[in-house]
């Protein structure tokens, strides 16, 4: 059996949790708690450890996925849950004062793993907020140097996850996306 690791990580709200939820082949473990300072004007509960779920990529292969807690202040877990994972999925919230702010913070805060392993963005909530357009992250990504690829996603829809899951797996190693279908 092989297994991989992927690591959820964004802002709070922007769907990590949801995402995880949505595409897990098991019951997720989740750590929300309800959240007591500025997150509460934005949502009721929030991670405050980690999240894990698991997909079956095919009968020998699986993928284990972790969330992290998007609050700044539990940031220590982000170091300690990205160990030996072999990609990063940053989910955005277009709802948010400034989405492109959250990328480069993210970005940055990921950097050394991001250059060692793959990047996928997915942007959430385009539904309740149209803009920035994804050509906009685009620029401003290319603005740091990367080109990962970047999806509008509902994180509460399995097929939008594992689309993002998919172009992840893509850019690591074509053959494992291929040799599954
Ligand atoms: N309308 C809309 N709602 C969405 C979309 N994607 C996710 N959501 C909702 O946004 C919320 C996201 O909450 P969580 O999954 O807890 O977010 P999180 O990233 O885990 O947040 P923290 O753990 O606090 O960092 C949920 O209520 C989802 O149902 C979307 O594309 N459109
Ligand atoms: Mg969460």
């Amino acid at each position: 059996m092989e297994q991989h690791k992927i690591i959820f990580t964004g802002p709070v709200g922007a769907g990590k949790t949801t995402a995880i939820n949505a595409i897990s082949d098991i019951p997720t473990v989740r750590t929300d708690a309800t959240a007591t300072d500025m997150t509460a004007g934005r949502k009721r509960v929030t991670t405050v450890a980690l999240d894990f779920g698991v997909m079956n990529l095919g009968p020998d292969e699986r993928i284990h996925l972790y969330g992290t807690p998007g609050q700044e202040r539990f940031d220590f877990m982000w170091e300690i849950l990205s160990k030996g994972a072999i990609g990063l999925v940053l989910l955005l919230d277009n709802t948010r004062a400034d989405p492109s702010a959250d990328l480069r913070f993210f970005v940055q805060a990921f950097r050394g793993f991001i250059d060692r392993t793959e990047l996928a963005v997915g942007v959430t909530r385009m539904d309740l907020s149209p803009k920035p357009r994804i050509a906009d992250y685009h620029s401003a990504i290319r603005g740091v140097g990367l080109k990962p690829p970047v999806f509008a996603v509902d994180a509460r829809e399995s097929r939008d996850v594992g689309l993002l899951i998919q172009a992840l797996l893509y850019s690591l190693d074509p053959g494992l996306v291929a040799a599954d279908e």
